[in-house]
């Protein structure tokens, strides 16, 4: 059998959903930008496509045309009746290849490339690890560890070409940015008053974070992403919250926003002064967007996510000024350690110009590594001669 080879290179991607919209967030990610930019017929199989629509409300099952190819969405059941496969096949996140596309893999003349695509990480190991094969042993197949990274010896992060102009280009524009809270149903801050992002999961510390902005001399305005965090900031207000709601409280504004598509949720990062962000794709959003950014780890056993955060600040903090670096630490450590953070917040407000100014030199340099999707291309063209 031949491996697809129509006009566009045809590569698969297999993603599972585990909870949350991390995975599907980075995979459909991934499959935009190897269609429009780099001309490749994305076959995307997900288990609950439908979860789709809400970060990208304009996809359809079946074919969604870019500039150059095409991602087509393909609702993955048990029973899938597997084609034949494309040059390269992604597993992403772990996810298991079915059995029916292991078997057509194995039928090809040239079997695809397998990759394993795994989650970020700013630990060290990956480096280590990124690109060796490792043979499936059912099938003797070699699948290939394809780590995202901050670092130069791993894939990358996940950026599409633009991006920082775009983002610059809306920061120059008013009118952009007036067309931004229109949409979200907002309006824009209030002179003197700082605007945040929370993107969060549930925590502990959340009350007594939003106790502290209620009585704070300067006004805050606090915009919250619909979805986990809802019931919790419900009990602290004292009634069920929803999207559009609005809650004015001492100095304290806050406003339930929709869950928008991704492209629109870039722009709100791009818009506040800090963003609290979660798991890993709103990370690397948040790092691009060059803003002072709060992060939260996806909790995993045995605290390991505590050591992927510590791994992310000796890589982000290594050149940022001290009193920079301390407060941007500090903050960062409370909120995953669910433990107090007003006096942390006060001293990230106070230190966020010389923290946007080293994130941006960070991204830079990180940027110069490639983006993920062009080393995935590369990677593949050294692989499929
Ligand atoms: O949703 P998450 O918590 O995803 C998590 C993590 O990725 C975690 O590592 C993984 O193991 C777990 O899922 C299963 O956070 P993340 O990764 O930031 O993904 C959120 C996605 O949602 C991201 O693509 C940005 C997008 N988004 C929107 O498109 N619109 C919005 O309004 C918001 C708030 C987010």
């Amino acid at each position: 059998m031949k491996c697809d080879s129509s006009t566009h290179k045809v590569w698969d991607i297999f993603c599972r959903l585990v909870d949350n919209f991390g995975d599907i967030g980075v995979c459909w990610r991934l499959a935009r930008q190897l269609a429009s930019e780099h001309g490749i017929h994305v076959r995307l199989w997900v288990d609950r496509a439908q979860t789709i629509a809400a970060i990208a409300p304009d996809s359809t099952i079946g074919l969604n045309p870019f500039e150059n190819g095409v991602v087509e969405l393909i609702a993955w059941r048990p029973e899938s009746a597997m084609p034949i496969p494309g040059e390269l096949v992604v597993e992403a996140f772990g996810c298991e290849l079915p059995e029916r596309m292991i078997t057509a893999m194995l039928q090809c003349r040239n079997p695809p490339l397998w990759i394993n695509l795994e989650y970020l990480s700013a630990e060290a190991w990956i480096e280590g690890c990124h690109l060796l094969p490792s043979p499936h042993p059912a099938s003797g197949l070699a699948k290939h560890f394809f780590f995202p990274g901050f670092g130069a010896d791993t894939g990358g992060l996940l950026c599409e070409a633009g991006l920082i102009e775009a983002r610059n280009a809306f920061r120059a524009d008013a009118s952009a940015q007036h067309a931004l809270w229109k949409t979200l149903g907002a309006e824009p801050a209030a002179r003197h008053e700082t605007t945040i992002s929370l993107f969060c999961y549930e925590n502990q510390a959340l009350g007594g974070l939003l106790d502290s902005l209620v009585a704070k001399s300067q006004p805050t305005r606090v915009l919250v992403p619909e979805g986990r965090i809802l019931p919790a900031l419900s009990a602290w207000h004292g009634a069920a919250l929803r999207r559009g709601d609005r809650v004015q409280r001492g100095s304290l504004r806050i406003q339930v926003l929709p869950f928008v598509s991704q492209r629109l949720y870039d722009s709100l990062l791009w818009a506040c002064d800090l963003n609290f962000v979660r798991g890993e794709d709103s990370l690397v959003r948040a790092l691009w967007a060059g803003r002072p950014f709060v992060w939260q780890a996806y909790v995993q056993q045995d605290d390991a996510h505590l050591l992927k955060l510590e791994a992310l600040l000796d890589r982000c903090l290594a050149d940022m000024p001290a009193e920079a670096a301390t407060a941007f630490g500090g903050i960062a450590r409370a909120w995953n350690r669910e433990q107090p953070l007003a006096a942390w917040l006060e001293e990230l407000l106070a230190q966020r110009e010389a923290i946007a100014a080293s994130l941006e030199s960070w991204q830079q340099r990180i940027r110069l590594s490639g983006d993920l999707a062009t080393n995935l291309v590369s990677f593949s063209k050294s692989k499929l001669k």
